[in-house]
């Protein structure tokens, strides 16, 4: 298995919305804010949704200005899950997967940048697995996550059990996938879904705190540790101890001559991300 990056092309991040009917996108202090924008349909998937949700994410991972990516939802809601407005009983509903909801876990899955999920309302359904996608959950204490594929008779896709499983172990995926009950943020951050619970009022500085003080760090050895940690699910330790050629990388980028030369004048290091 090829454990290198395929080439990444260097996009110009896109500063503007006007591309996009159903999100929101802006960069700001290294960090690229994707925000699902359909609130009456508490951010529901449609297939559009999904197609500008991985260009965002194709801008945000080529763009040199973008360290760190936060996706969020609009109004009180993080996502729904499918639009189930948008579908009907003679939908192949595995083509769909195959053509939309996989091609965009790839595309996330394939992202070196670190992702954020602020969850700031109900996760549901493949909203659910969009937040297990991301690399950090931060929920707001009104937020909740609810596995509800099940209650329409569905199997919980997009990865969803994929990393549910990885995330909160077997038991508990098992539990809330086939109970198909709301999980509250309290309880997220007891069996380690949530990186953090935020309150309402400080919803917003923490999140823009958090996220820049991610896109401050170096973020090439972010990329690398996150493809090397996903890796070593799928290796043999002698397959995995490959990772030298992962540091090999590292060691030739311009932050881990900052970090060492910041440690030994004893001053905080500015990394620039390459
Ligand atoms: O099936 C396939 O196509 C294959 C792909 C599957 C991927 C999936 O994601 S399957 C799972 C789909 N999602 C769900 O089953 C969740 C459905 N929604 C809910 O269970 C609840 O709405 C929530 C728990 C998320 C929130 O409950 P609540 O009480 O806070 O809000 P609400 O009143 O139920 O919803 C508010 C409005 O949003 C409402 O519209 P209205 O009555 O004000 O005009 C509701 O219909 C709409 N809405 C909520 N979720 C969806 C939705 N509209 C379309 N699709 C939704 N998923």
């Amino acid at each position: 298995m090829h454990l290198l990056k395929k080439g990444s092309r260097n996009l110009q991040a896109d500063k503007g919305c006007s591309m996009y009917k159903t999100i929101k996108y802006r960069v700001e202090n290294g960090v690229a804010w994707l925000t699902l924008n359909r609130p009456d349909k508490l951010n529901a998937f449609t297939s559009q949704m999904n197609k500008e949700i991985r260009k965002a994410i194709k801008i945000s991972a080529g763009s040199d200005e973008v360290r760190a990516i936060i996706i969020t939802g609009e109004g009180r809601a993080f996502c729904s899950g499918q639009d189930l407005s948008d579908v009907d009983e003679d939908m192949n509903l595995g083509q769909m997967l195959l053509d939309d909801y996989g091609p965009m876990m790839e595309q996330l899955a394939n992202c070196e940048k670190p992702i954020i999920a602020a969850v700031n309302g109900v996760a549901a359904g493949a909203g659910f697995s969009l937040a297990l996608a991301c690399d950090f959950r931060l929920v707001s204490e009104k937020a909740s996550f609810l596995n509800a594929f099940v209650n329409i008779g569905l199997i919980p896709d997009s990865g969803n059990l994929y990393y549910l499983s990885r995330i909160v172990g077997h038991a508990k995926a098992l539990e809330l996938s086939i109970l198909g009950e709301k999980v509250p943020a309290s309880e997220a951050k007891n069996i380690g879904l949530a990186t953090k619970v935020i309150g309402v009022d400080e919803w917003n500085e923490q999140l823009k705190a958090f996220a820049e003080n991610i896109a401050n760090k170096p973020t090439k050895a972010i990329g690398l540790i996150k493809r090397y940690l996903e890796a070593s699910y799928h290796l043999s330790l002698e397959e995995y101890l490959k990772e030298a050629e992962g540091q090999r990388i590292a060691g030739l980028t311009k932050d881990y001559a900052e970090g060492v030369a910041a440690f030994t004048e004893k001053r905080k290091a500015q990394f620039i991300g390459k």
